[in-house]
């Protein structure tokens, strides 16, 4: 097998090496966020704990948590380190609520970005000759930009296609030659699938590999992605807060996503008594420290995905912890095509919206390796004997509405008063028919 590197020295650098190097970077780190961010102070003295108190990462567990409540409640830039000047770019992905969930990024960060994406794509493969397909959507999400400086970094061609008109995606696919296809593993499959239908065989396919990410996916739906590709699909994984795609990746061994320990600390621990969970190979919350960030730096954050970490040695050479594939996630976010909702931000648009009863049901379906999201809203009684005319409008009203919060149009269907199962405890809100496998 043959394994490429973007920068050998630290891929596979002595794990000695690498946890005296997160010690002296963790050290920098919370001292620069005590001096620099006020929430972060407060939450430390409330601890009672001092930068000088860590020394390495073993006094980590010394630390408070932080999850999106506490970009939510600073929002949008109270958890900042730096001046807002300073700032190069901003993303965002879904709060819990109406409120996005922002990340702030210097110069120096989006250069740190782009060097950890080029090693995710070299790792699969790419080089500056390679044509480079992105149809992850580009805008406030990470995946389209996040891919795009990594492959500008390696000198790579790169296509930003962004997402959608998939006749399109496949026109270019073909007639420019791509290598290396990044989307969702759900919109890889419906690209396949497409493909198939319109008689391309899988050998006509220039494609090499594939960088899919954003949203879990499983053994069996890899295995059937690169028969119908012809390719080497490998699983990229990230969150906006802690950077964007390239946290960490699978290598060509498959056996777990290395997670750039250079840069960032993985931790797993209880997702109830946020005790930390040793040994390699136990499931539990993954939780993230930033140890270079300097926009909006995050100490333990925890991301609520479940998953385990192992730390022995693997067959590409790289050291770097793996993480195995995310099993789960100890909130209620759905993920959807690729797009992070939360049954809170549905009921908070339905709540505003004086025709709709507060009793509804969120059907996620997948239909042809795509998502569907369809939100049953109950209207209230004065309003079901409304005219046709009347009870349209209020359809067109909702869906407006929940498309502008979401990011991700939904097909309202009303029902009638009283209609919707009710329950005695707690309501079961979202029914999940997605047979991932
Ligand atoms: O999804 C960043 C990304 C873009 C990753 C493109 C990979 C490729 P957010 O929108 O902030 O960022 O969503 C982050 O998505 O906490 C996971 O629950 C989920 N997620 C991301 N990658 C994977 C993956 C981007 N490979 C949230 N497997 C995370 C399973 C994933 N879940």
């Amino acid at each position: 097998m043959k394994y490429n590197y973007y920068d050998r020295d630290i891929e596979c650098m002595a794990r000695g090496e690498i946890e005296a190097l997160q010690n002296e970077r963790l050290v920098r780190q919370v001292k620069y966020v005590y001096d620099n961010v006020a929430p972060y102070r407060k939450k430390m003295d409330a601890a009672k704990v001092k930068p000088a108190d860590i020394k390495s990462v073993k006094d980590l567990c010394k630390l408070p948590f932080n999850d999106k409540a506490d970009l939510r409640d600073n929002y949008p830039f109270g958890l900042l380190a730096v001046p807002r000047g300073d700032l190069a770019r901003v993303h965002a992905s879904s709060g819990t609520t109406g409120k996005l969930t922002v990340s702030g990024y210097t110069r120096n960060d989006l250069e740190i970005w782009g060097g950890l994406m080029a090693r995710c794509l070299v790792n699969a493969g790419a080089t500056p000759e390679s044509v480079i397909h992105v149809a992850y959507g580009y805008g406030l999400f990470t995946g389209g930009l996040g891919v795009h400086i990594g492959a500008e970094k390696l000198g790579a061609a790169v296509v930003p296609a962004s997402s959608g008109n998939t006749a399109r995606q496949i026109m270019l696919i073909m007639d420019l030659k791509a290598d290396l296809l990044c989307c969702t593993p759900s919109y890889a499959a419906y690209i396949a699938d497409e493909m198939k239908r319109m008689g391309i065989e899988p050998a006509d396919i220039p494609l090499k590999a594939g960088m899919f990410g954003a949203e879990p996916w499983t053994e069996g739906m890899r295995r059937s992605i690169e028969r119908d590709l012809g390719i080497e699909a490998f699983d990229i994984y990230g969150l906006s807060e802690i950077m964007g795609p390239s946290v960490s990746i699978d290598c060509p061994a498959h056996n777990g996503l290395h997670v750039w320990e250079d840069h960032f600390i993985a931790e797993i621990v209880d997702p109830k008594t946020l005790e930390p969970i040793d040994g390699d190979g136990k499931t539990g919350e993954l939780v993230f420290t930033t140890l270079t960030k300097e926009g909006m730096p995050l100490i333990r954050y925890r991301t609520k995905d479940l998953c385990s970490l192992g730390r022995a040695p693997c067959a590409c050479g790289r050291t770097h912890a793996r993480m195995g594939k995310i099993k789960g996630r100890s909130d209620d976010m759905l993920i959807i095509r690729g797009i992070n909702v939360f049954p809170s931000q549905i009921e908070t648009v339905l709540l505003n919206i004086r025709e709709a009863a507060p009793h509804y049901q969120i059907v996620v379906d997948r239909v042809n390796n795509l998502d569907t999201l369809e939100i049953q809203v109950e209207l209230n009684e004065g309003m079901f004997s409304d005219t046709v005319k009347g009870i349209e409008a209020v359809k067109k009203q909702i869906q407006k509405e929940m498309a502008a919060a979401l990011g991700i149009a939904p097909v309202i269907r009303l029902a009638e008063p009283r209609s919707l199962p009710r329950s005695e405890g707690k309501a079961k809100r979202v029914v999940d028919k997605r047979a991932l496998g």
